[in-house]
């Protein structure tokens, strides 16, 4: 017998459908908005006003897409065109906040699927900022200083007219670190003749806050360890799996080694290091200088170790306890998740964004392990650029001791978000649904404050 559909259903149902029509060929973009509207329909049904007010179909549409032609010249003068994008999505609660990628998969579809994440993590960090992201499909890869140089200075002079410290701060993602933020900075500075707030994740010694480096892997494994406290759990004697080993999986692997976890792998584009004896210190110093300063790749790590590394494979066939994707979306499909459920996985936090397929996450729900997506479990790298950007407009700088613990308490402070809400609606332990709801309430009610804008 089927079942009448209620209104709500009908309705998202049809507006997924209007919205795979009006943006064709933005599958991570669908994919992401996907997510969130089907969790947002036991929201719909206790609250239509968001329904009668459009909230859905005005908060897709981002403000204004920035798109433009980034020309730069290689050491040998050879002329190169790549092409950039600002994304400000949503500045309903805020000034629009989000990264900058480099990378040569960027597009305009993976642009807005961050940028349109990035509106409700940022409204789960309980800081004022609004969703953007940007970036360009540069690969730094293989590039000399002088070329990211001249890459970011081009780059910035197109993009310095749209940003400011009260209109939109951009920070790192992958591909940005401290150096591209220097670059930027340093051009942002030059065009506009102010030096201001206009980036979080800066050096210590121009306006960076502590712990910013940190604050995305450390944030997660907090977020992860509030987790595992619900079933009387801990990291302590866990055997965790990471991907990626870049910023987010070298930060996340340096706290779950101080909570008495062991971490046995790390990966990159080509493949996965497997160290069955742990990345402690000592080994992750290691692949911090290989990583950030050498810009080499994680297979060396198994040369100098004598571990595996497992070409051309993902770290979720290894058993494990506690998993922590870091790496780049989509990276866990069904059969991963399957596996990792199999194998007695009991969390997964997500440190990258979107690191899950649709039906990887009903994987995890399913099977009642606990799942922390993205938008939650790594909001604390923008957390703390909140407090980057605190520290700026008041001329002060806080000690590391004090924003580590204003990033812990926002990270437990978004966890209980996430399980009230899902209690609230009958879903305990439901991340997603907690998440979701937890991040759209407070946008959706400022901009019914705000007016039809
Ligand atoms: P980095 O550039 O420092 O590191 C990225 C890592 O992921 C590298 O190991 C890289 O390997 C790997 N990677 C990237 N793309 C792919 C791909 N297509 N396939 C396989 N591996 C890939 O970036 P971050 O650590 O900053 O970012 C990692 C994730 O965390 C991203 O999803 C990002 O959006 C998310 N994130 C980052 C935050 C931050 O503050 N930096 C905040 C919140 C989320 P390789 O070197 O081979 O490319
Ligand atoms: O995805 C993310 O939250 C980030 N890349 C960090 C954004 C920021 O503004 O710090």
């Amino acid at each position: 017998m089927n079942v009448a559909l209620s209104k709500p259903t009908q309705y998202v149902e049809k507006f997924m459908k209007d919205l795979l029509v009006k943006n064709p060929a933005e599958p991570e973009f669908h994919q992401a908005v996907k997510e969130i509207v089907d969790s947002l329909i036991p929201c719909f049904e206790r609250n239509p006003k968001y329904i009668d007010a459009m909230i859905l179909e005005r908060v897709v549409e981002p403000d204004r897409v920035i798109m433009f032609r980034v020309p730069w010249q290689d050491d040998q003068n050879k002329i190169h065109v790549n092409r950039a994008f600002r994304v400000e999505f949503s500045n309903a609660i805020g000034p629009y906040k989000g990264g900058l990628r480099f990378h040569p998969t960027v597009n305009l579809g993976i642009l807005k699927f961050l940028g349109f994440e990035q509106i409700f993590k940022n409204s789960l960090t309980t800081l004022p900022m609004g969703g953007g992201k940007g970036g360009s499909d540069f690969d730094p890869k293989g590039k000399s200083d002088s070329e990211v140089m001249r890459f970011c200075q081009s780059l910035m002079n197109e993009l310095y007219k749209y940003i400011g410290a009260n209109i939109d701060v951009p920070a790192g993602d992958i591909g940005v670190g401290a150096r591209e933020i220097g670059y930027l900075f340093g051009q942002y500075k030059k065009l506009s003749g102010t030096f201001e707030g206009v980036f979080t994740g800066k050096g210590l010694g121009w306006g960076g806050s502590l712990i910013r480096p940190e604050a995305t892997g450390y944030g997660t494994v907090y977020f992860a360890q509030e987790m595992l406290a619900t079933r009387s759990e801990s990291f302590k004697g866990k055997t965790v799996t990471v991907s990626g080993s870049g910023n987010v999986a070298q930060y996340a692997v340096e706290k779950v080694n101080q909570l008495g976890g062991k971490c046995i792998t790390l990966s990159d584009s080509d493949g996965t290091i497997y160290d069955p004896k742990g990345i402690d210190a000592e080994k992750l110093a290691f692949v911090m200088e290989l990583k950030n300063v050498k810009r080499g790749r994680i297979r060396e790590y198994a040369q100098k170790y004598k571990c595996d590394f497992l070409e051309g494979k993902r770290p979720w066939n290894i058993p494990c306890q506690v998993a922590l994707p870091c790496a780049t979306q989509n990276e866990i499909v069904t059969e991963d998740a399957q596996t990792l459920v199999k194998n007695d996985c009991i969390c997964v936090a997500e440190g990258a964004n979107m690191p899950a397929t649709i039906e990887a996450v009903n994987v995890f729900l399913k099977n009642k392990i606990l799942y922390g997506p993205g938008k939650a479990a790594n909001a604390g790298g923008v957390a703390t650029s909140g407090l980057e950007m605190s520290q700026n407009s008041l001329r002060l700088s806080w000690t590391r001791e004090e924003v580590d613990h204003r990033l812990h308490d926002i990270m437990k402070s978004i966890h209980k978000t996430c399980i009230d809400t899902a209690n609230e609606y009958g879903e305990p332990g439901n991340y997603v649904l907690g998440a979701n709801i937890g991040g759209f309430v407070k946008v959706a009610n400022a901009i019914i404050d705000q007016g039809l804008v």
